[in-house]
């Protein structure tokens, strides 16, 4: 990293020394965009020095009732990294290795992300380190009352507009919307996104980051002249992203044979029954072995990682530094042809490096899971217009901006001398966006 870049990591890490994640996601921008950063007219507006700070955190506290009567007391959340291109945009995470750290890298990423879509909208994060797991509806109900009971002040269809993450569906969204409305007397649609299609939320969102991970493979893939029909996939995770991005890559002809959860992971061999994954997943709210339990012929493995299956495209669609240099090694001794995040950051630095130095196509998830939360971009216009889309037309919209997304990243990969980078190509992109709407908006 050049020096005035690592002075400015360097503060970074002094300001917040136990933030590990949000240093790791500064690092990897700082490093791959100083031929611009450095420019006159950005190092002279300390646009950097700006953008690797929020522009406001909040913390609160989040006390609510269980079921056995106890008063339990959670740690709320809401960093509103970066306002330039629009509202704060970005989910909520809930999940017990949330604290400050995790949702400013999340932020972070998100700042850029968000501008590679093009629809206007800023960068945040929020969550808590409430866990979802095992709880009641009704417990889940109440902690998400009280959550709103503090964040409604906050948040605004044309300020900040949560949606959702790991341990945050469409139920979490609904009793959100619920409390919002009944404490500020509005039906703010655009307030939230990923609502039930029901009352105010876009048919295919719950779809989208899957499904736009997989257009964005599929572009990857036909840069080298290659199609997703015939490959062998693996994702990682269970939950809303690897549900519908083995959906969507069944659908373009792939084989899908494995999937995870933290209790294990799960070889099918026949190939994933997705709906049955639905079932256990989403209905029933199970753990892998409850997939296992009605599929004859798949197998459960509680040791190892589901990077040993061996596979030809890995979508990584769990959580953050969940796939490191071994197994990136292992991957790569498979014959992997492409890899793209659906998670926030699921690869380790080093498992990065592995994927680049033997040639693997490799979409970093502010690229490849970009889908999500450019579809809430979407609910928000059809929130503002009082319309509502059919699945096909928002899938359809999805996919074009994927493919823009895509290839934005890699025109910007091959301008700067670095073709088939999307790690460079996809920072680059992002940064020159929103640096130059800072400059254009004054040192605010
Ligand atoms: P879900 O809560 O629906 O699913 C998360 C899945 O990942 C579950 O299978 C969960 O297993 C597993 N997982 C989570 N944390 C861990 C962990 N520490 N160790 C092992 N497994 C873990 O979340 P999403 O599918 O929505 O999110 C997955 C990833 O995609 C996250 O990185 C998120 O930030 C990112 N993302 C999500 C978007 C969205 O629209 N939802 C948009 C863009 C990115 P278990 O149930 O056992 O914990
Ligand atoms: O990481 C992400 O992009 C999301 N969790 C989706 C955010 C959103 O506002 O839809």
């Amino acid at each position: 990293m050049i020096d005035s870049m690592k002075a400015v990591y360097d503060e970074v890490v002094t300001r917040d020394p136990g933030q590990k994640v949000f240093h790791q996601a500064v690092h990897e921008v700082l490093e791959t965009i100083a031929d611009v950063a450095a420019l006159p007219k950005y190092s002279g507006a300390s646009i950097l020095q700006r953008i690797v700070e929020p522009e406001r955190q909040i913390m609160f506290r989040v006390p609510w009732v269980d079921d056995a009567g106890n008063v339990q007391v959670n740690r709320g959340y809401r960093v509103e990294f970066n306002s330039a291109l629009g509202p704060y945009k970005g989910g909520l995470r809930f999940h017990p290795t949330v604290n400050l750290g995790v949702i400013k890298f999340l932020g972070f990423e998100q700042v850029f992300k968000n501008a590679l879509t093009g629809l206007g909208i800023g960068g945040g994060k929020g969550g808590s380190d409430f866990d979802p797991h095992g709880r009641s509806d009704g417990e889940v109900m109440r902690f998400c009352q009280s959550f709103m009971t503090e964040l409604y002040r906050h948040i605004g269809d044309h300020t900040d507009v949560p949606a959702g993450d790991i341990g945050v569906g469409g139920r979490e969204i609904g009793y959100m919307f619920g409390q919002y409305k009944r404490i500020t007397n509005r039906f703010e649609a655009g307030v939230l996104t990923g609502k039930g299609t029901g009352w105010g939320g876009s048919y295919g969102r719950t779809e989208a980051t899957g499904y736009g991970a997989v257009f964005f493979t599929e572009r990857m893939l036909d840069r080298k002249g290659k199609s997703l029909d015939g490959q062998r996939v693996v994702v990682s995770g269970s939950g809303n992203v690897a549900i519908y991005a083995a959906q969507k890559a069944q659908q373009l002809g792939a084989h899908v044979v494995a999937f995870s959860d933290s209790s294990g992971y799960v070889v099918d061999e026949q190939g994933v029954d997705v709906d049955l994954l639905r079932e256990v997943k989403e209905v029933q709210r199970g753990r892998v072995a409850d997939y296992v339990a009605g599929r004859p012929g798949a197998k459960l493995h509680t040791e190892g990682s589901v990077w040993d299956v061996p596979c030809t495209i890995a979508l990584p669609c769990a959580t953050q530094n969940e796939l490191d240099e071994s197994h990136a090694r292992t991957l790569v001794d498979n014959g992997v042809l492409a890899v793209a995040e659906g998670a926030n950051m699921p690869c380790t630095p080093e498992a990065v490096e592995v994927f680049q130095a033997a040639g693997i196509s490799f979409g970093p998830g502010k690229a490849a899971n970009a889908g999500g939360v450019a579809t809430s971009a979407l609910e928000m216009q059809q929130n503002a217009s009082r319309e509502q889309w059919s699945f096909d037309k928002t899938v359809a919209k999805l996919e074009i901006v994927m493919t823009n997304i895509h290839d934005n990243v890699a025109r910007t990969a091959e301008q700067h001398g670095a073709a088939g980078n999307y790690v460079l190509g996809a920072n680059v992109a992002g940064f020159v966006q929103v640096a130059d709407s800072m400059l254009a908006h004054g040192v605010v």
